[in-house]
């Protein structure tokens, strides 16, 4: 199968390429797409290189499906046009999420929302993804009613230059002749916790947080869902965390909610506290899976529990999830 990769040389188009690999994707044909700049330049596939193309010329080549990850933007210009030539796009950019006529999608949640005429699909994002993992097999059990959420976000998910500010500032490796490094934030990331996480809007919340709430209802299919949300980067590189709050309109037995989660696709429970056990994202670096610790009863009010959800952004909160995507359509078909 032909498949192009737009946006190849950027932190989640590498780990794109990384993951169709591991994964072994039934890749004929690489097609690494990246910014004019970059065209010519070579990427790593599988042990040999590949040359970056043009977006034309990669539409012209009509590969099956098209993994996009270079910017709202530019998926707004491109990703259409791919679609017009028969080019399936899994898109990671905001561009797309809420437009009512795509279907935004993680496979373990809603792939079933998936048909033919589908050739825009909209990558959710990071911090949502693992939350909606986490949280569906209890909702399908307890039905949710309303969600606080607070993230402890890697700077990964703002690309490689908050890396290269966190390393920057920690290495003076990192810094130029002048002692300068990029800034990829407005203030220093290392050593301090940054409650802002994208643009504010008019209500006061940023747009990371209002993802938070609009993709979650839309994935788990319920507008019903209250989703409260405050987003927040931390100095961390392996993934981002979340502290959740999860109020059900029925009462639960905490032993139920762990096998509930044991079972469930793409989750793994880590939770001990007697022997201090809990996810971490030093532990969820370079892993496909949501882990899920510190299950505890809310004891202010009924039906409520508090958990604790961690995941590798790069990973199961964008490139994995992409081509597991990608992977449902081929087993259904559904790429030609
Ligand atoms: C972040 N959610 O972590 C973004 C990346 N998509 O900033």
């Amino acid at each position: 199968m032909k498949v192009a990769v737009v946006g190849a040389t950027g932190l989640v188009g590498t780990k794109m390429l990384q993951v169709l690999a591991e994964r072994n994707f039934p890749v004929t044909e690489l097609l690494p797409v990246a910014s004019e700049r970059s065209v010519g330049k070579e990427v790593e596939f599988k042990g040999k290189k590949f040359k970056v193309v043009s977006m034309t010329d990669a539409i012209a080549a009509k590969p099956a499906v098209a993994l996009f990850s270079a910017g709202g933007s530019t998926s707004l210009e491109w990703a259409p046009k791919f679609a017009e030539a028969g080019i399936t796009v899994i898109d990671n950019s905001s561009a797309w999420r809420m437009d009512p006529t795509k279907k935004l999608v993680v496979p373990e949640v809603n792939a079933h929302v998936l048909g033919k005429d589908d050739k825009i699909i909209a990558n959710p994002n990071c911090s949502t993804i693992q939350m909606v993992v986490a949280l569906e097999p209890l909702h399908k059990k307890y039905n949710i009613t309303r969600i606080v959420v607070s993230t402890y976000q890697s700077v990964t998910g703002t690309g490689k230059k908050a890396v290269d500010q966190l390393m920057g500032e920690r290495q003076k490796a990192v810094q130029n002749a002048n002692g300068e490094y990029p800034m990829a934030y407005k203030y220093p990331i290392d050593l301090n916790v940054i409650p802002q996480i994208d643009v504010f809007l008019d209500n006061g919340y940023t747009k990371e947080e209002m993802k938070m709430v609009n993709e979650t209802k839309k994935i788990m299919g319920d507008d019903a869902i209250r989703v409260t949300a405050t987003t927040v980067r931390i100095p961390v590189m392996g993934g981002h965390s979340e502290s959740v709050n999860v109020e059900f309109n029925k009462d639960y037995q905490l032993n139920e909610v762990k096998q509930l989660l044991q079972s469930a696709p793409g989750v793994v429970l880590v939770d001990d506290p007697a022997s201090q056990q809990y996810p971490m994202p030093m532990d969820a670096h370079e892993k496909d899976e949501v882990f899920v610790g510190r299950l505890r009863r809310d004891e202010t009010q009924p039906n409520t529990l508090n958990m604790w959800i961690v995941s590798d952004n790069l990973r199961k909160g964008a490139a994995t999830n992409a081509v597991q995507i990608a992977e449902y359509l081929m087993g259904k078909g559904l790429l030609k």
